[in-house]
Formats: structure tokens, C-alpha cells, sequence
């Protein structure tokens, strides 16, 4: 169609990603094989087939289950270029990438193993597509701050290569504050804070993301519309959401897509942003995003402009926080 031409036409910015999610089933499959792994699923298509969420913890117990297969750094390496390779055909020039060490390393696998594959890939990324980007550690939420200082750790041989750590997984029963420490001493490391807040969460989470850890950016944050006063702050601060759209039809955040919040942030002045958080679950990489919002909330140009722009603005790119902490 003619949007979707308009869409891919834009050069875009990744800002929210989970590269444990953008694990299609196909490549799956593959690496089980490779690694003498038997899924719980018997064909791509039955595993597919379980793709119907009603809430966050439905996806993510499938999430976590898909990332076992997961050995060698080769398979690291291999998840993470396919990413890159879709999103540069989609016309994506900048990506901030998420991983969660401990998905991996709770079952033996070794932190520089994950890390070497993810950014070996994105190097290749780097240097054969033109692509920029920042890797981005995340803590799980519903494991312990104790658990969270050892991933620190385990982190720091590469700290001059990770610009920054978030906060994903459960999110109810789970508050930011949960991790006043361990975000503190990751800001000592030269770490950039940001954590996923009011998806599921209540507004107060993303109060606390804000004035407890200290973060830079909101991951998701749909629910800020509930607060009048955390709008304004939102806005006279210049904090960023990274909305993830096909991920909250998916998840039943919202409904359906036309009760999406983005446009009426827009509207208040919000540096509202579009991402895909875990496209090979919820069936959308950054085009569909873009197209999809568009055409349900019924978005002019301007509008898609806008949240083209504001990504790169809420982007990491003209910081150099490699150089500076070396
Ligand atoms: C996630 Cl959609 C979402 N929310 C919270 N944590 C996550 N990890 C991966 N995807
Ligand atoms: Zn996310």
C-alpha cells in the first residue's frame, strides 16, 4: 500500500527490543536441532499455534522457554544477525538492543558467551549495513536485587561495550524500588538507567522508575495518561516513552489497537516513541508498528514524522558513552 511504501520510506530507530524476543520460530527450530534440544512443540506450526497471550506472564513463561535452546555463542550470534538483517531491510538505521544475561546464565551459560554473540553480530551490523547502535543489559525484575548485583558483575569485563541496563520481566508485585541499589551502583559504572514501567504497572511505577531509580527513558509507560501531573513532568523533563504497540494489542494492555495511547500523547507533547518489543511473538517488527498505529488511530504525516523524529531524539546516538568511560 501506499502507507506502508511512505513506512518503509522512513529511516527508523529501534529503541525497544528484547533480542530474546525477535527469536523466530523457524531459526528456533533450527538451533534445537543443531544443539540435540527437543522442544515442548512439534512443528513450527503447533508452536506458533501457542502464540495467544491474555497477559505479560503467558508471553513471558513462552519467552523464557524458546530462549533455552540457546547454547553457544554461535547461536547468539545467529539470533542477533537475523534481527539486523530484517530490520535493515525495513529501512531501520539505529537500533538500541535489549538481552537479559540472566535467562541465559541461570542455566549455565556463560555471560561473555551471550555477549560475545549478540555483539559480534551487531559489529557485522555495524560495518556491512551502516547500522549504529547500543546494547542495553537488562536486569529480571521478578528475580532479586541480589541476583542483579552479580549480573552487574558479571557485566563489568564489558562495561566499555554496554551503555546502558533496564528493567523488564514480571512487572505487578515487582516495583522499581525493588532495585534502588543495584541501579545506583550501575549508574557508578557509567551505566545509562532506563526500566519498563506501566504496562501492566500502576502509574506509581513509573513515579518510582523516575524518582527512585533515576532512569532516562520510560519503557512503555502507557498508563501515564491516568496522571495528569506525571504528564507534565513527562513533558517539562523531556522523558521519553518507548511504546511497543502490536506488543499491548498481544498482551491486552489495550483491547484493540485504536484505543492505543499514542496519538493523545503526542497531543500533550510527550516524546512518544515506536518500537516492536518482541516482534516474532506479537507479529510485528518496526514497519508493521508504524503501519498498524497509523492506520487504527488514523495518524496524518505529521503525526508519523513525529514519532519517526522523537525516536531519534530519545535515541542514545549523539551520546558517546564508550569513549568516555574507557
Ligand atoms: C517483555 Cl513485553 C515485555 N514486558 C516486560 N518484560 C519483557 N521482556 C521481554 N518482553
Ligand atoms: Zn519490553
Amino acid at each position: 500500500s501506499e502507507l506502508y511504501k511512505i513506512i518503509q520510506g522512513i529511516p527508523k530507530a529501534e529503541l525497544h527490543l528484547h533480542i530474546e524476543g525477535s527469536f523466530e520460530p523457524e531459526l528456533m527450530f533450527k538451533i534445537a536441532e543443531r544443539n540435540n534440544i527437543t522442544l515442548a512443540y512439534d512443528s513450527i506450526e503447533s508452536l506458533k499455534k501457542a502464540y495467544l497471550f491474555n497477559n505479560l506472564q503467558e508471553f513471558l513463561d513462552i519467552y523464557y522457554a524458546g530462549a533455552q535452546v540457546l547454547i553457544h555463542e554461535q547461536d547468539f550470534f545467529d539470533l542477533t544477525w537475523a534481527y539486523l538483517t530484517k530490520v535493515h531491510s525495513q529501512n531501520v538505521v539505529h537500533v538500541e538492543v535489549f538481552f537479559d544475561p540472566q535467562t541465559h546464565t541461570n542455566r549455565g551459560i556463560a555471560f561473555e558467551v551471550v555477549f560475545n554473540g549478540i555483539y559480534k553480530a551487531l559489529e557485522k551490523a555495524n560495518k556491512e549495513f551502516n547500522i549504529s547502535y547500543k546494547l542495553i543489559m537488562s536486569y529480571l525484575r521478578h528475580l532479586s536485587e541480589e541476583a542483579a548485583f552479580k549480573t552487574l558483575e558479571a557485566s563489568l569485563p564489558f562495561k566499555h561495550l554496554i551503555d546502558g541496563v533496564g528493567l523488564d520481566s514480571s512487572e505487578m508485585g515487582n516495583p522499581p524500588s525493588k532495585f534502588v541499589n543495584v541501579f545506583k551502583a550501575s549508574a557508578e559504572h557509567g551505566y545509562k538507567l532506563v526500566a519498563h514501567a506501566g504496562e501492566e504497572g500502576p502509574v506509581e511505577y513509573i513515579w518510582e522508575a523516575l524518582d527512585v531509580l533515576k532512569v532516562i527513558r520510560i519503557d512503555h509507560g502507557n498508563r501515564c495518561l491516568d496522571d495528569e501531573k506525571l504528564v507534565r513532568r513527562l513533558v517539562e523533563e523531556k522523558i521519553p516513552l518507548t511504546l511497543c504497540p502490536t506488543s499491548n494489542v498481544a498482551l491486552k494492555v489495550i483491547q484493540k489497537m485504536e484505543e492505543h495511547p499514542v496519538a493523545k500523547m503526542l497531543k500533550k507533547g510527550i516524546i512518544a516513541t515506536i518500537h516492536s518489543d518482541d516482534p516474532a511473538y506479537f507479529g510485528g517488527y518496526m514497519n508493521e508498528n508504524y503501519f498498524e498505529t497509523t492506520k487504527a488511530l488514523n495518524l496524518n504525516k505529521d503525526q508519523l514524522m513525529k514519532l519517526a523524529i522523537n525516536a531519534f531524539k530519545a535515541s542514545w546516538l549523539h551520546t558517546d558513552t564508550k569513549q568516555k568511560r574507557i
